[in-house]
């Protein structure tokens, strides 16, 4: 039985939601920087737009020589990673919407499982380009998705299929697939491994099948021989891993754009029951989130002992007036996030 593999990777992420939230600077070069402080100019990049990377400012540059290049034409803009943080957490819970087994492999990466769920291969394409419209309709953001028959050849696809593409292979394609796949594109092999690779004759991934298996072991060590082995034979199949999830947050699209409480309130109150609902136990930490109109995201949280369902609604409450108070824009999206859970206790701990 295969796999159906779901892999979203967020565009130029950091830059995007600097896009997003002012647009003007969407026509430029945009370059996100990790100042470290030394000079005023010390740092590097840590990602651009596509219209920066199209003038040679990528990932990792040193700012001085992105500076030089970027001068009189690029936005640069410090790193926020509080807030890209913020966003991720977001999207990632709009995403585990469709399926429990969601593993976030990095702020902007996510792999899900959706074998149980969907009926067949082609299902699971559908529900793929349903997740990639509501995180533009509801984020703004675009991603690019791979939909396959295990982790490594979703990633794959999701790769090439950037920026804002969706890319599948499925049961009946993935044969012919592997064949013109070169092995370079595989994920874990890096440059330096592609090179050896090459240089041992194997360039496409279904030549591993063949090869000498001891020549390559020396040169790549037996897990990965057995990884590659494993992707070249269709045989791969590491599942999905959720990592234990640290918040729980749920949120509701409101009827208009409003300031009225009384009208956002019981959203809150939807917000708080459906996170309750799939959180494991009393959560520690209690957060409002609101997307503005303008689709920014504010959000005022409460630190305080074993927050029951009841005490959340009157903080989150308190947490919603606190917004209104201090921002004068209308409330486009409202949600609660339930952070520091202490796990219920079940009979299993007493025997
Ligand atoms: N990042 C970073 N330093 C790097 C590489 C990445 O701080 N050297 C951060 C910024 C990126 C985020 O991690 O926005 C995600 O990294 P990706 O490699 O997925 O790159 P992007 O999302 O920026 O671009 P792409 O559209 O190619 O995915
Ligand atoms: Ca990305
Ligand atoms: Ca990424």
């Amino acid at each position: 039985m295969p796999q159906f593999i779901i892999f979203i990777d967020f565009d130029y992420f950091f830059a995007q939601v600097e896009e997003i939230l002012n647009p003007e600077i969407r026509e430029k070069p945009v370059v996100v920087c990790v100042y470290s402080g030394r000079t005023e100019t010390s740092g590097a990049v840590a990602t651009s737009n596509y219209l920066a990377r199209k003038i040679g400012i990528k990932s990792g540059m040193p700012l001085p020589q992105a500076m030089k290049i970027g001068k009189d034409r690029a936005v640069f803009l410090p790193i926020r990673k509080d807030l890209y943080k913020e966003w991720s957490d977001h999207i990632m819970d709009i995403i585990s919407e469709y399926s429990d087994k969601i593993e976030i492999a990095s702020i902007d990466e996510a792999y899900i499982d959706v074998t149980d769920s969907c009926k067949d291969f082609n299902d699971a394409v559908n529900t793929a380009q349903k997740i990639k419209d509501e995180i533009y309709n509801k984020t703004g953001v675009r991603v690019s998705v791979g939909v396959s028959v295990n982790k490594a050849i979703a990633k794959v696809l999701g790769d090439m299929a950037k920026p804002n593409g969706i890319k599948s292979v499925g049961p009946s394609e993935i044969q012919d697939f592997l064949k013109g796949l070169e092995i370079s594109k595989i994920p874990g092999v890096g440059k330096v491994i592609g090179q050896r690779l090459n240089d041992a004759g194997i360039k496409y991934i279904t030549d591993v099948i063949n090869a000498d298996r001891d020549q390559l072991i020396n040169i790549i060590g037996t897990a990965k021989y057995n990884y590659l082995y494993d992707i070249a034979n269709n045989t791969y199949n590491k599942p999905v891993t959720p990592r234990e999830k640290k918040n729980f947050g749920r949120y509701m699209t409101l009827p208009e754009n409003t300031r009225d409480v009384n009208i956002i309130i019981p959203y809150v109150k939807k917000a708080i029951d459906s996170a309750y609902e799939k959180a494991p136990g009393l959560p520690s930490e209690l957060s409002l989130v609101a997307i503005m109109e303008d689709i920014s995201i504010l959000s005022r949280s409460y630190t305080g002992a074993r927050i029951d369902k009841n005490r959340a609604l009157e903080i989150a409450i308190g947490l919603l007036n606190r917004i209104i108070n201090e921002d004068q824009r209308n409330i486009r999206r409202v949600g609660v996030r339930l952070g520091k859970i202490t796990k219920n206790e079940t009979l299993d701990d007493f025997f």
